[in-house]
């Protein structure tokens, strides 16, 4: 069998990573920039959950197809799990990657690499084919950088050291990142899953 499995995302670098681990004989992934007259959704919700379930059940409402979304945040220990649902907009409703990392950077300055700890989740939420709901959450434990690392460039990555690699999300292949991160780890589920419509 095959299906059409929109992903509820705006967000590009995002997209390549679900592309990329999602890859599977008979699906075929929808982005929201491949879809046309899209719901504006705001994510007002206070957990990532709300916003996760927010993001798909709008665009299953709307299309009424498969939909998964996936809302991700770094929660960082020394600021009481900031930026969390703020991530995004750390800096400013338009905020740039670069700009919430250097907000990121200077909340940090000074403070000792032990007390970086941080983590990245993604909580995905998927309605199925019949309709069902389903909830997945994805996380993985690291550090914040004294300095950017690597050449990626989304959102934290360039910040966000992985230890048992010893290198930043940045400076790891997107293959790499998905086999470990939070989103690869939440991924792996909604694969497995995906398998019993295809
Ligand atoms: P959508 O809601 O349209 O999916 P978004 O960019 O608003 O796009 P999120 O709310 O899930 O997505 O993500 C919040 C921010 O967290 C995002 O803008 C990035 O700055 C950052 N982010 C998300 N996933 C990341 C990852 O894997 N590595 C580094 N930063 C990430």
């Amino acid at each position: 069998m095959s299906f059409e499995l929109i992903v509820a995302t705006t967000n590009r670098e995002k997209f390549v990573e679900i592309s990329d681990y999602l890859k599977l004989d008979g699906l075929k992934l929808i982005p929201l920039f491949g879809l046309s007259d899209v719901p504006e959704i705001e994510e007002t919700g206070f957990t990532f959950l709300e916003n996760a379930t927010l993001k798909a059940e709008t665009i299953y409402k709307r299309y009424k197809k498969p939909v998964f979304a996936d809302d991700t945040g770094l929660c960082v220990d020394y600021l009481n799990g900031m930026p969390g649902v703020f991530s995004a907009r750390f800096a400013g409703p338009n905020a740039t990657y670069e700009q919430n990392r250097k907000k990121l950077m200077k909340l940090l300055e000074g403070v000792p690499f032990n007390r970086r700890r941080a983590y990245f989740i993604t909580q995905i939420v998927f309605f199925d084919p019949d309709g069902k709901r389903h909830a997945i959450e994805g996380r993985v434990n690291g550090f914040i950088t004294e300095e950017e690392r690597g050449s990626g460039i989304f959102g934290y990555d360039p910040v966000f050291l992985y230890p048992p690699m010893g290198r930043t999300f940045a400076e790891l292949p997107v293959r790499i990142k998905n086999r470990v991160s939070h989103r690869g780890r939440a991924l792996s589920v909604l694969k497995e899953m995906l398998k019993q419509w295809l």
